[in-house]
């Protein structure tokens, strides 16, 4: 939707859409001079948005420790998800990745794009990342040794249990989710979260992607990748490429609609994780991916759009989450709302109806047992429909 569309059907948006504007186009101009930090922050900003845009309203030595981390993070996945370099070639590195970290003479090309450029100047990030102090060093180290461990270890290997999905999303999202809050720890922001509630956060988010991301992930050149485990999908079809045939969408649905029950189950942890956090920033950094998260499961739930293109949050709502997630409060309003706005899709006839409706009760009962929702409704408005959404077609 253009800037007029927004005046004409969501007015309420245009203003956290300028505000999101001008501080994308501040930030901008803010690039540091030194050419290690400037490549730094500019790839950041050029390989995720709005995040880019989070992780600036960090404090100064946080903010630098989770940029590089980021974007280790990213050279790991780019690796990873190279299908054109060979797996013999693939495994030694995505496992001794950790060590290549010192090592400025180190390089390896692979990946498109951006992610080629990154790849390619991945000494820059080096460089910045011999300057962060040693414990921050040490707890990016640490995870990027286990997270090249495990994506070796699912390079070859399928996802076939749940308990492999989980394994899974522990490597390349639990772990995030560990390795940040040792930073926050760090830094001398928050207390030291727990392991279980932090992979709980990770896998909150991977999920919700490899949901969302599905035709993508199935179209991939020249070899899909995918996630949903075969635990789930089998109950549905024989093949998981059948989900995108017209003929198969009633079945489709069902599986998609299984699959966010089951991201749902850690709802309950991000929420408490989050109420432990004590820095207003490194609050926001934590609540507005999450927030988008469960936006995404409402929107997606129960639709057939899933299989015919990328669901997406409308930008200006995306502007409206990052401008109105300031407290726990906000969270849980959210949270509430999202997920009433899932259960009035829930169908009788669904074959998991039941469970989706006792997870989605629970979340509520955490929001209100909270105390603090006193502007119930806010997200039901028209304005917030999910139902408008982007169809972007792939
Ligand atoms: C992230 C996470 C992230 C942020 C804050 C706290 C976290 C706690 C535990 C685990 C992850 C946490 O957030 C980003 C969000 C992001 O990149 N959003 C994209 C939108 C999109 O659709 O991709 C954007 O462009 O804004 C995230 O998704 N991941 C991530 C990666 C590194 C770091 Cl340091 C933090 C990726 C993933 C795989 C979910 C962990």
């Amino acid at each position: 939707m253009g800037l007029l569309g927004t005046i004409m059907e969501h007015p309420e948006e245009v203003y956290p859409m300028l505000k999101l504007k001008m501080a994308a186009a501040r930030i901008s101009k803010q690039i540091p001079a030194e050419e290690h930090w400037a490549f730094a922050y500019t790839m950041l900003q050029k390989v995720s948005r709005s995040f880019a845009l989070v992780i600036q309203q960090l404090g100064p030595e946080l903010r630098n420790a989770v940029c590089v981390f980021y974007l280790i993070l990213r050279a790991l996945d780019t690796v990873e998800d190279d299908t054109s370099v060979a797996t013999e070639v693939k495994v030694p590195i995505l496992e001794s990745f950790y060590r290549h970290l010192y090592d400025l003479n180190w390089s390896f090309s692979c990946g498109t794009k951006d992610y080629k450029i990154l790849m390619d100047k991945f000494q820059l990030v080096q460089t910045s990342f011999l300057e962060l102090n040693k414990d921050y060093q040490e707890a990016i180290e640490e995870i990027a040794r286990r997270m090249g461990a495990g994506m070796a270890i699912f390079i070859q290997k399928e996802v076939e249990t749940v308990d492999d999905y989980d394994e899974y999303c522990h490597y390349v999202a639990g772990l995030v989710g560990l390795g940040l809050s040792k930073l926050f720890y760090v830094a001398g922001l928050e207390d030291l979260a727990s392991d279980s509630l932090s992979n709980s956060m990770g896998l909150f988010l991977q999920k919700t992607n490899i949901i969302r991301d599905y035709l993508e992930d199935i179209n991939e050149i020249p070899k899909s990748r995918m996630f949903w485990p075969r635990e789930i999908w089998s109950k549905y079809a024989n093949k998981l490429e059948d989900f995108k045939y017209e003929e198969n969408f009633e079945k489709s649905v069902q599986c998609l609609n299984d699959m966010v029950t089951n991201a749902l189950i850690h709802v309950k942890d991000c929420l408490q994780y989050m109420a432990l956090l004590k820095d207003q920033a490194t609050f926001r950094f934590c609540a507005i991916p999450q927030v988008m998260a469960i936006g995404t499961l409402a929107l997606c739930y129960n639709n057939v759009n899933v299989f015919k293109g990328v669901v997406k949050m409308r930008r200006g709502l995306t502007a409206r989450v990052i401008a109105e997630t300031n407290t726990m409060k906000d969270v849980y309003d959210a949270f509430y709302e999202l997920s009433a706005s899932l259960e009035s899709k829930i169908e009788d006839k669904d074959p998991n109806s039941s469970l989706t409706r006792k997870r989605v009760e629970e979340i509520k009962k955490a929001c209100t047992a909270s105390g603090s929702i006193t502007r119930r409704g806010k997200y039901l408005k028209e304005s917030w429909s999910i139902y408008n959404s982007v169809l972007v077609s792939a």
